[in-house]
């Protein structure tokens, strides 16, 4: 049964039908909610604790006490405390009102011996158990939310035996969703734009939805995957978008409140052109007094209905969004107009590095969209505020299942960075296809921009960068594909990105095979109490499903564009092959396939010079031939369609098997998945089901289109004699 969801109203919410659970079914909180349980401290994310410990109580026979009431001697076997920050002795301070157990005050001496003081900051928690208590301590509430969720993880397994207490806090601050969600429906791009779950949760046909209970429940979703940040509304702000800063800044101030109990913070899209569409300003120049005042009394106000209100996001002179450059201004200036108005109240400006041009001509071999946001930005390192953060799609192009690194991530040392994500599936299958992106997410991570002795695409994420001192931290931004949808997802396995995202965000470190077993333990829960997790059908569960998913975001690589190639989709809506679809178009999206080659030239020699952007090794490696990873090939060299892979197979016959695997692991996803049958939820059997057979009809449109062809172009016939049409 899907436990019931506190509407804020306070009024109780049957979710079954409304909603799927997703991570958070009832037999989720099986553990912990048949625990007696002691919360200890007070405020409104306490409060969320302790009603979500009583609600899984309530189904399970569990108790909850608050240190609010009287006193008890009453055993405890799990405790959530609030720790001072001075963390004392038993029974001191710490114990007031009723006693606490000893072992939490062991718990936090062993915490400030093992890390010293401060160790938990904002939002990090300790857990331990000894002397047969659970003990989660934090420093602030947000802290003892997080350390919920980390038992609910855990299961019996928090229960089973001592553990030495551990400090845990994310990695970045800022782990933020942003909604490509329209106000009012779009005539291009609809009610969410790259939407695939169905309309907004917060909009509808040009209003707020107010429907709170839902976004109550999709707050409960994100603390508890540890996402902590949200923006409500698309980056293209259009004409009814740019009234949520003044005229229907309630709507904005009800979904903050909504979503505060679970320790989210909103922020809002909004126009460069705000001024002037919405204040009535003859100008938008950031360096014009008017603006300037205009933007800080405007910011003001949002801050006095919406105290805790994140700051800015912000698309500006890019794919027709307005921007600083209509005044003969840099992207600095426009960046720092917006962090000064922020400054005062302490909000940020996340200012997205998306600029490139999108009417280049075709014919321009010298044109290279891929420097775009380097030759725009890095030039400007230091001159950024520090509120602001320069948000930065993980790789140079746009979101394809294959893309370098983006060279900004380590230009700028002295700019807080953030790195974007694509949660919703644009160029990965639209939610009709399984595809686990973790994987890929956690590639971008792991790569060291510097080569193995230095950090990490996710350290610097985190620190925001690597200049000296070191900037307040940059975060991760992943672009949410939550829709109305029944599934929030619209393909129920999609979930696992969001889920993912979430984890990643808070430890970049995370093992992606680790994330999905979390994921679908707690997704995909047993029915029944005792029993045993890895035999029987409830193996046979989290068997098939890491066989259908794990290596799913490669499969889709294999049977879509090949070797780093990318954006060979239908133009538009970006779902299908279309090979030549953006070839003679003004995007800056070519793969120049010819009879003789295919690819890009992105190298210093002979090319556009984008591989200079990167510092050694990798300027080096992308630049040689012989270096150039394999599934970047062609995304850095045109090469014959002879030319020979480290596999030894030829780029063209590489091309041909590649398309065949592809579309036979999708046959083999079906055939494992139909095998849980009776074992999941029907409804959920019924979606995915559906949706495989659009994936597999999709893999062969793929499959056939590009091995036709690249056949027709090279007259290579496939060495194994498979149909090509
Ligand atoms: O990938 C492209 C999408 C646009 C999107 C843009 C962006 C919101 O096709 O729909 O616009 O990226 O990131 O701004």
């Amino acid at each position: 049964m899907t436990p019931p969801v506190t509407g804020s109203d306070g009024s109780m919410v049957e979710a079954d039908e409304a909603w799927h659970p997703a991570w958070l079914p009832g037999a989720a909180w099986r553990a912990v909610g048949s625990r007696r349980v002691l919360v200890r401290g007070a405020g409104p994310v306490l409060d969320t604790v302790a009603d979500e410990l009583t609600r899984a109580g309530a189904e399970h026979g569990g108790t909850v006490r608050r240190s609010t009431d009287r006193p008890s001697p009453e055993p405890v076997d799990l405790v959530f405390a609030l720790t001072p920050a001075e963390l004392p002795a038993v029974p001191g301070p710490l114990a007031a009102p009723g006693p606490l157990p000893a072992a939490a005050g062991a718990v936090a001496a062993d915490i400030e011996r093992r890390y010293g003081p401060d160790a938990l900051g904002t939002e990090g928690f300790a857990l331990a158990r000894r002397d047969g208590v659970t003990v989660v301590l934090a420093d602030r509430p947000a802290g003892l939310l997080y350390g919920l969720f980390a038992v609910v993880r855990l299961g019996e397994a928090a229960f089973d035996r001592d553990r030495a207490a551990e400090a845990h806090r994310p990695a970045a601050d800022r782990r933020m969703l942003d909604h490509w969600d329209n106000v009012a429906v779009h005539p291009v791009t609809g009610q969410v734009e790259r939407g695939y779950a169905g309309g907004s949760i917060f909009w509808r046909d040009g209003r707020a939805r107010h429907d709170l209970p839902r976004i109550r429940a999709y707050g409960r979703l994100l603390a508890a995957c540890g996402v902590n940040a949200v923006s409500v509304n698309n980056v293209n702000v259009h004409a009814t978008e740019a009234l949520l800063l003044t005229d229907r800044l309630g709507d904005v101030a009800e979904i903050a409140e909504a979503l505060a109990p679970y320790a989210v913070r909103v922020h809002l899209s909004v126009s460069f052109a705000t001024p002037v569409v919405v204040g009535g300003l003859p100008t938008a120049d950031p360096l014009d007094e008017r603006v300037r005042a205009w933007w800080t009394a405007t910011t003001r106000r949002v801050y006095e209905r919406i105290p805790d209100f994140g700051g800015y996001v912000v698309k500006a002179d890019s794919e027709g969004q307005p921007g600083p450059f209509a005044y003969g201004r840099s992207q600095a200036d426009g960046a720092n107009l917006l962090a000064d108005a922020l400054a005062p109240t302490g909000g940020v400006v996340h200012w997205r590095a998306f600029v490139y041009n999108h009417r280049q001509d075709w014919r321009d071999r010298s044109t290279d969209r891929a420097r775009a946001a380097f030759d725009h930005f890095a030039p400007l390192d230091g001159q950024f505020r520090d509120n602001v953060i320069l948000q930065v799609k993980h790789g140079p192009i746009d979101f394809q299942p294959r893309e370098p690194v983006s060279p900004v991530i380590a230009a700028m040392p002295r700019t807080r960075v953030a790195v974007e994500f694509q949660v919703t599936q644009e160029y990965t299958g639209q939610q009709r296809h399984v595809c686990y992106l973790a994987p890929w997410w956690s590639e971008v991570l792991r790569f060291a921009p510097w080569g193995p002795d230095g950090p990490t695409v996710g350290t610097l994420a985190a620190a925001g960068g690597y200049g000296a001192p070191p900037p307040a931290g940059g975060g991760l931004v992943g672009v949410s594909n939550v829709g109305d949808d029944r599934f929030w997802t619209g393909h129920p396995l999609a979930q696992a990105n969001l889920y993912a995202f979430g984890r990643l965000a808070w430890d970049p470190e995370l093992d992606p095979r680790t994330i999905l077993d979390e994921w679908i333990g707690l997704t995909f829960p047993p029915a029944r109490a005792g029993v045993d997790e890895a035999v029987g059908d409830q193996g046979s569960v989290r068997r098939i499903l890491h066989t259908v998913m794990d290596d799913s975001w490669r499969a889709y690589e294999r049977y879509t564009a090949p070797l780093g190639a990318g954006f060979m989709v239908r133009p538009g809506v970006h779902y299908g092959p279309d090979v030549d679809g953006y070839e003679y178009t003004p995007w800056g999206t070519y793969h120049f396939a010819d009879r003789d080659g295919v690819g890009v030239d992105r190298t210093g020699a002979t090319g556009t010079g984008f591989t200079g952007q990167y510092p050694a090794p990798w300027a080096q490696v992308y630049e040689s031939l012989a270096d150039c990873p394999d599934e970047l090939l062609l995304f850095f060299h045109h090469v014959p369609y002879s030319h020979v892979l480290r596999d030894g197979s030829t780029v063209i016959q590489h091309i041909y098997d590649t398309h065949f695997a592809g579309v036979d692991e999708v046959i083999a996803m079906r055939h494992q998945w139909v095998r849980l049958a009776g074992l999941v939820d029907d409804r959920v059997y019924a979606r995915v089901t559906e949706r495989l057979d659009e994936q597999l009809r999709s893999a062969r449109e793929w499959r056939d289109q590009i091995n036709t062809y690249f056949f027709r172009k090279s007259g290579v016939p496939d060495a194994r004699g498979r149909r090509i049409y």
